[in-house]
């Protein structure tokens, strides 16, 4: 019976040495010591066995058990500690590999020119106003000294929803709205960007729907002097401080006196150039000092106070700063036109 154990323990240690996984390695240590295992069928044999003899084969069985326990375990830590180490290998992140760049938008350039717009007006302390885009025909046309059947309706031909609802054909209502919140209070100094719309045929430099940035100043003693300083500090931070203005007499409804505005051409520097049409200027936007009518019919008392207005097309400014030749490339989104922005 010893030498069976002995050859038991023999081919066991053999066939562990062989082992390449922990699925063989389960297989022995059930074949050699389960409960049906090899060594419990030599042990059956032991109640044959005399008194003497039974502790010796005892101990021997002991020992043969654990030397192969002694063995499948060394197996095993080995087993555990290569599959831990396959694992962490797999699982390794390489550190100095370069990121996947997650593709960034860009703010839109009339954006930009607006948020540039809003920081130099409240440099001046001026706040950012904002009304709807469909406006009421009152706010639009009537509060603006323009009632029905006015002429100068037709500057501005409209896409009406109702008889009284359209989109606004510019940012002029924000300023009743506002003077109407303030019930006669002073100072008012707003700005208000946002999109008009207008029936007009697209081409270069018009589009049926663009950006304007208004402008309004209510106080006692406001003058065309105080209007005329503003626009020219406001170009100057825009364009730099070579740039000039010139007024020119105009109309509308809203303001009286009207004026055009002018900036020296940023391409030819005044001296004209096929941007300026060789006229050496630019029109940027329409202002005036606001009509008393105006006032009164928003409760203020023209006879205290005075005001004055303006109105200005952004994607005009944006073609002038950036020497772009064509209005619709801002609406057309191609990415190369796009692109060009991503940095300034
Ligand atoms: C007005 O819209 C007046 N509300 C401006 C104003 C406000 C005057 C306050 C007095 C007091 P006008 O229609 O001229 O004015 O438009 C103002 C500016 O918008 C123009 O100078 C021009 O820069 C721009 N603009 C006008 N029509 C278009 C268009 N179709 N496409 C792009 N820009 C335009």
């Amino acid at each position: 019976m010893r030498e069976r154990l002995l050859a038991l323990k023999e081919e066991a240690l053999g066939e562990l040495s062989r082992v390449e996984n922990q699925q063989q390695l389960n297989d022995l240590r059930v074949k050699y010591l389960g409960k049906k295992g090899r060594l419990t069928e030599i042990l059956r044999g032991m109640g044959a066995l005399s008194a003497e003899e039974r502790p010796i084969i005892g101990q021997a069985a002991n020992e043969v058990r654990g030397a192969i326990e002694a063995v499948i375990e060394e197996k095993q830590t080995g087993f555990q500690k290569a599959e831990t180490e396959a694992r962490l290998a797999a699982e390794t992140i390489d550190v100095t590999l370069p990121g996947r760049p997650a593709a960034r938008g860009a703010v839109h350039p009339i954006s930009k020119v607006i948020e540039e717009i809003e920081d130099i007006f409240i440099g001046m302390g001026y706040t950012v106003a904002e009304g709807p885009e469909v406006e009421q025909d009152y706010y639009n046309f009537e509060a603006l000294n323009l009632p029905k059947n006015h002429p100068a309706r037709d500057m501005q031909d409209s896409f009406y929803i109702t008889d009284e609802l359209l989109m606004r054909t510019h940012t002029s209502p924000v300023q009743v709205r506002t003077m109407e919140k303030m019930k006669g209070q002073v100072p008012v100094k707003i700005i208000c960007p946002g999109k008009v719309y207008r029936r007009d045929d697209d081409d270069a430099t018009h589009s049926h729907l663009f950006t304007q940035i208004e402008g309004l100043v209510i106080d006692r003693n406001i003058r065309m002097s105080d209007l005329k300083g503003t626009l020219l500090q406001f170009v100057q931070e825009l364009f730099g401080k070579q740039t000039q203005i010139r007024m020119r007499p105009s109309f509308f409804p809203f303001t009286e006196p009207s004026a055009e505005v002018d900036v020296t051409c940023a391409m030819c520097g005044g001296s004209g150039c096929r941007v300026c049409k060789q006229t050496g200027w630019l029109e940027i936007l329409g202002s005036g000092m606001v009509h008393p009518r105006v006032l009164e019919m928003a409760g203020y008392d023209p006879q205290e106070y005075s005001g004055f207005a303006f109105g200005l097309g952004v994607e005009r400014v944006a073609m002038l700063k950036y020497d772009i030749e064509d209005i619709r490339h801002f609406y057309t989104n191609d990415l190369r036109f796009l692109k060009q922005f991503v940095h300034l």
